[in-house]
């Protein structure tokens, strides 16, 4: 049977500057979630990319002295450095400058221009080039822009505009039937009230600069930088190119965008106008997860307040860095992050309850059982050893609940549950006095065998945010490439763990920091 697929997307990122822990954050989101369905049979297609065009970017490069495509085609590489840092697992990474995005998006745009969604206007107000944002007098923050605060330029131009105003009634009643199209409810709220306080048709070509798509029909015009960018989720699957149109069948519609709440009114109304007036079908769920703050203040490349993802990295490791971001911050909601929230989660959670369970129990199994994994145990369970198989067994509906809710905070705890129990389970079992005689030797094998399969398991379940610690795992009991598991469920059943499994100790996974935050 053909597996169900699975597209999932992130945001494109302005490549006006490189990598920072917010557009970290939202690509370790949308990598946790793409392993996750993967591991669960999912044909999962995971795409993230780079909005190359506009008048931000091209700023960039003319500060730098360069010429744009110069400047994109260095910044490029730095992005894809930092996803292969941080593990990122995507099938695909867009830039609107290639020729399959250019060619796709000068289709839908004649689509659009056949349906006579699009007029010729003439357009009079302000624009904050930051955010490459249109905004009338009226929605100014005391003369600045109001969503970042920073100067905005008067514009005069004739422009192409779209119908946005003709969509209004429609998007309403989407939103209404399909109340999990923008998640979380905050955000749909948000949504609902804006567009219910009315839609204005909006601008969508410039001709006062040159860098972005020539419109087909016009191409003394170039398209607005959110038309061209929204339209990488179409045309990295191959929309407007015949040869890929079964590949577009199959991947369109669209079950994640990720995104920031700064962008939700691009992506949960302009984008889902643009579809309905092209005849595509709405991408499922458009999620808004919350802004990283440090000391309060929303961290941003621009505000300079920004840290190199790179550094965390050097400091904690790239799981730890992943784990972090995904148990601190709950998912959709704001989130202060600080360095020492960070060292204390190492510490607590990776250090001394994973780090030290995983390496207790290799330690044991080599000094008690010659390193092999013991048998299973036969007979009726102790209680102990009852309720870690319970936890085990009821981890993979447990995560599976929460992950569709994208609470990544919460599927960590359920494993941590595990993970914690199992520590306990330890502790009160004590192996070190059950190796001391003959008699309690089968009561040693079975604690170990329990033990090392809760790690098993748990390890299963950790993957999707720490891939590279659990392959270590999985590989030091002697297993396969967890990397290959796509039957979840399966896999985590209670006692497939090999008896004879030649196990090995290593190093710890996460040596405990010392020093000051
Ligand atoms: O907006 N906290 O690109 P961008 C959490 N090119 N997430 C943050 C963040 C923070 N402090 N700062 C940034 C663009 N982000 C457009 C997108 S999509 C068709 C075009 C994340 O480089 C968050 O996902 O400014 C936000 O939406 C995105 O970076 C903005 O990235």
């Amino acid at each position: 049977m053909d597996r169900p697929s699975f597209y999932v997307t992130t945001p494109i990122y302005y490549v006006n500057s490189v990598p920072h822990l917010g557009t970290a954050y939202t690509t370790i989101a949308a990598d946790a979630l793409a392993r996750y369905r993967r591991m669960t049979g999912f044909d999962v297609h995971f795409l993230t990319g780079l909005d190359e065009h506009g008048q931000k970017v091209a700023q960039a490069a003319a500060d730098n002295g360069v010429d744009p495509q110069s400047w994109v085609d260095t910044v490029a590489p730095k992005f894809v450095d930092a996803w292969k840092m941080l593990d990122i697992s995507y099938d695909d990474l867009i830039r609107t400058t290639e020729d399959r995005h250019v060619r796709g998006a000068q289709a839908f745009l004649q689509v659009l221009k056949d349906s006579g969604d699009l007029y010729q206007g003439h357009y009079e107000g302000w624009y904050c080039v930051p955010d490459e944002t249109f905004y009338t007098e009226d929605q100014l923050d005391d003369g600045k822009c109001p969503g970042c605060g920073r100067d905005v330029q008067f514009i005069r131009e004739d422009n192409w505009f779209f119908r946005l105003s003709a969509y209004q009634e429609r998007l309403l009643a989407y939103y209404e039937a399909d109340p999990g199209f923008v998640r979380p409810e905050t955000r749909r709220n948000e949504v609902v009230s804006f567009v219910a306080g009315g839609l204005k048709d909006l601008s969508i070509s410039r001709t006062t600069f040159t860098w972005g798509i020539p419109l087909p029909f016009d191409p003394a015009h170039v398209m607005y930088v959110w038309f061209d960018a929204l339209l990488n989720y179409v045309t990295a699957i191959g929309y407007g190119d015949p040869e890929r149109a079964d590949e577009f069948a199959r991947r369109w519609p669209a079950q994640y965008h990720f995104v920031g709440k700064d962008i939700i009114r691009f992506h949960c109304v302009i984008w889902p106008a643009m579809l309905m007036a092209a005849g595509l079908e709405l991408p499922e769920t458009v999620f808004a997860h919350g802004f990283l703050l440090t000391k309060g203040e929303k961290m941003s490349k621009s505000k300079g307040n920004a840290v190199a993802p790179a550094d965390l990295v050097g400091r904690f490791g790239v799981d730890a860095y992943r784990y972090y971001f995904l148990r601190d911050v709950p998912f959709g909601a704001d989130g202060s992050i600080s360095m020492e929230g960070m060292v204390q989660r190492y510490n607590g959670d990776l250090a001394n309850d994973w780090g030290n369970l995983v390496s207790r129990l290799l330690n044991m199994t080599e000094k008690y059982c010659d390193g092999l994994v013991p048998g299973k145990p036969a007979g009726d369970p102790a209680d102990d050893d009852a309720d870690i198989r319970r936890i085990a067994e009821s981890l993979p509906l447990v995560f599976e609940s929460r992950m569709a809710e994208l609470d990544y905070v919460g599927a960590i705890e359920a494993v941590w549950e595990l993970v914690k129990r199992t520590n306990r389970y330890i502790e009160d079992c004590a192996p070190w006095n059950l190796a001391k005689t003959d008699e309690t030797r089968p009561r040693l094998d079975a604690v170990l065998y329990t033990a090392l399969e809760a790690v098993r398991i748990a390890a299963l379940f950790c993957a999707p945010a720490m891939p590279a610690t659990s392959a270590e795992v999985w590989r030091r009991l002697g297993l396969g490439d967890i990397a290959a598991v796509t039957d979840l469920a399966m896999e985590a059943g209670w006692g497939r763990l090999p008896e004879g499994s030649a196990v090995v100790k290593g190093d710890a996974l996460f040596p405990r920091i010392y020093e000051e935050a």
